[in-house]
């Protein structure tokens, strides 16, 4: 009996000595500024930072939604500087105009990753990091795409959020290449602000402007594109037959219709960012120095291959 109390007592002591010893470590605070709901692509990529989050013990992330204003997001940047978080993440909404909250984060020693949209500023020590996709290139193969299935006439463009890094690339990337192409002609070009509903909207402009004289479609995300789907058959048109569609993302919705026969090609960009974002901030903490750039790999899915690919996709 004493000898069974004193293993006790024994371990009790190791127990106590040990819980110690292993002060809890401190957890890397990070605050992440997202730009909204405003996509699939966007819930997606705010479920990939938020799970990755809960799965590492070590991370305490608070989460703000900016509702696509730009205010909100340097308010939100502000108080998280206010809170000494050890990181700032954020998505930029536009590319212009964060400068001065960047400053004032440097000033605070916060380094800043950005995650998929860009920004625009002179002083690139103002961010440590940028994870996201190339969106020149995704502008680039939509035009290789549409020269590829030798498509001709006029094009309709529908915009992403003005001032975006994304719509503002995208745009780029195609116009270079369809400049020297005199058989595809941009005869419309309009902000859907990356939003379904918008993007119906749009397209009910550009088809009482234009009606059957549009050919083509390219619009800068699936969302806007699906929202077009619906006002073309409105219309009376068959979307991706007497109306080609093209558009980015490769959301789960996309496929549907691809599959249906009422989107052509979906140009792949990746929203999962969430584990990369975490790698990222834990490489920073410890002392890692981090590639300037780090650009996501993506493919193209012409309607062809939909329904074969559609049961490995994940958003
Ligand atoms: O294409 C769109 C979203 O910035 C790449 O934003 C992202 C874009 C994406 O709202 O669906």
């Amino acid at each position: 009996m004493k000898k069974i109390s004193f293993v006790w007592a024994f371990l009790a002591l190791v127990m106590s000595v040990s819980a110690f010893g292993a002060a809890p470590k401190k957890k890397i605070n990070v605050g992440f500024s997202q730009i909204g709901a405003e996509s699939a692509w966007r819930i997606a990529d705010t479920e990939s930072i938020i799970s990755e989050a809960k799965k590492r013990p070590n991370i305490e992330l608070k989460f703000s939604d900016a509702q696509q204003k730009q205010e909100n997001q340097i308010k939100v940047i502000r108080s998280f500087i206010a809170q000494k978080v050890d990181v700032i993440g954020f998505t930029p909404v536009v590319e212009t105009g964060y400068e001065p909250v960047l400053r004032e984060a440097k000033k605070a020693k916060i380094p800043v990753i950005i995650i998929d949209r860009t920004v625009d500023v002179k002083d690139t020590s103002l961010w440590v990091t940028h994870i996201g996709s190339d969106m020149v290139e995704e502008g680039r193969k939509v035009a290789k795409f549409m020269i590829a299935k030798g498509w001709k006439g006029n094009i309709a463009e529908m915009v992403g959020t003005v001032g975006s890094s994304a719509a503002i690339d995208r745009r780029q990337g195609f116009m270079e290449i369809v400049k020297n192409h005199p058989e595809l002609k941009v005869v419309l070009s309009k902000s859907g602000n990356f939003t379904r509903s918008e993007g119906k909207k749009v397209m009910e402009t550009f088809l009482k402007d234009k009606g059957k004289n549009i050919n083509i479609l390219y619009a800068h995300n699936d969302d806007m594109a699906i929202g077009a789907i619906q006002a073309i058959e409105e219309y009376g048109l068959r979307p991706g037959v007497d109306i080609k569609i093209i558009s980015c993302d490769g959301i789960h919705d996309a496929f549907q219709a691809m599959i249906e026969g009422k989107l052509n090609c979906t140009v792949e960009c990746n929203p999962l960012l969430g584990p990369q974002f975490f790698d990222a901030v834990e490489d920073l903490k410890a002392g890692k120095k981090l590639p300037k750039e780090t650009i996501t790999k993506e493919s193209i899915f012409p309607m062809e291959v939909a329904k074969d690919i559609m049961p490995t996709r994940k958003y």
